[in-house]
Order: C-alpha cells, then sequence, then structure tokens
C-alpha cells in the first residue's frame, strides 16, 4: 500500500501534464474562436489572386468580430490570424501540406478521409480557415488584448507575395 501511493500520484501527475499540453496546443494569448451569434461586429474581407482588400484592419480588445471572408480570385486562399512568427510556422505545414497533395493551388486535394484528424496533416486551426475559389467562409474570434497582429494567407509564396495584412487590437 504504502509504495503504490507515490506511483498512482505520478500516474496523476503525468496525466494532468499531458492534458496541460494537449490544452495549450489550443490556446492563444491574444482571443479565442468564438461562434458568429456571440459577433459584436461583422467585418468582410476580399480575398484576391493575390492580396487582401482592405490591407489593414483595427479592432478593440474586448470584441468578438465575424470576419466574412470572399475570395474571389481563381485560387485558394487562407485568412488566419497570428503574429508573425505563428505565421511563419504555418507556413511551413502549409509546404507540407501541398508537397503531400493535401493541398494545391485550387482546393484540398484527394485525400485519404480516414487518415484526417488523425496525423500530423490537418487543417484545423481555430484562427484559420481556407477559402476556396469562389467560396465565401466566416471566421469568428474574440479578442482579448491589445497587440499587434497579422492577418494572413500562408499558401506557399502567398504571404511574401504580400497576402498580409496588419491587424491591430487596440
Ligand atoms: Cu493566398
Amino acid at each position: 500500500m504504502a509504495l503504490r501511493t507515490p506511483l498512482l500520484l505520478a500516474g496523476c501527475l503525468l496525466a494532468l501534464s499531458f492534458e496541460a499540453v494537449a490544452d495549450a496546443a489550443h490556446t492563444y494569448g491574444f482571443g479565442h474562436a468564438a461562434t458568429a451569434s456571440q459577433a459584436t461586429r461583422t467585418v468582410e474581407v476580399t480575398l484576391q489572386d493575390i492580396s487582401f482588400s482592405p490591407t489593414s484592419l483595427d479592432v478593440k480588445a474586448g470584441e468578438t468580430v465575424r470576419f466574412v471572408l470572399i475570395n474571389k480570385g481563381r485560387l485558394l486562399h487562407e485568412f488566419n490570424l497570428g503574429d508573425a512568427a505563428m505565421h511563419a510556422e504555418h507556413q511551413k505545414e502549409m509546404l507540407q501540406m501541398q508537397a503531400s497533395g493535401m493541398l494545391t493551388s485550387t482546393g484540398m486535394g484527394k485525400m485519404d478521409h480516414s487518415a484526417m484528424g488523425h496525423g500530423a496533416m490537418k487543417h484545423d486551426d481555430p484562427n484559420s480557415v481556407l477559402v476556396e475559389p469562389g467560396k465565401t467562409a466566416e471566421l469568428t474570434w474574440t479578442f482579448t488584448k491589445a497587440t499587434g497582429l497579422e492577418f494572413a494567407c500562408n499558401l506557399p509564396g502567398h504571404y511574401q507575395a504580400g497576402m498580409v495584412g496588419k491587424l491591430n487590437v487596440e
């Protein structure tokens, strides 16, 4: 009995730390995803080949913004909220997805749906949405603190071509 207690405790601590890691993967320092019905404001952003309109956005800390994203281009585009370092990380993932055929220049490539959501190759970050050519998508986000962010398209080459805008949270 005296031996089992420390083991049990160790097991609990291990489980707790795993949970903390899993939570961290879905936590963003600048806010969190919300539902459209919680939005206090709607902002339309047009996605083109290869740019955003408008090119910068101002929001207030505490605001829940529903972004309506209209892709008027012929290419697949992304709308992703984050800072420059997060976008740089995501660009690496997007390159891998494109190399594996999961993403093409116009849409999601052919993929094995049974494998979706189980491996590392998936595109389901709550701060990002992919918009196919001619389609409209939405993303609703609650901004919790004043910070300087960027909205960006991380499809290979797009950010570098200027598909990024300043997002000031005041
Ligand atoms: Cu793009």
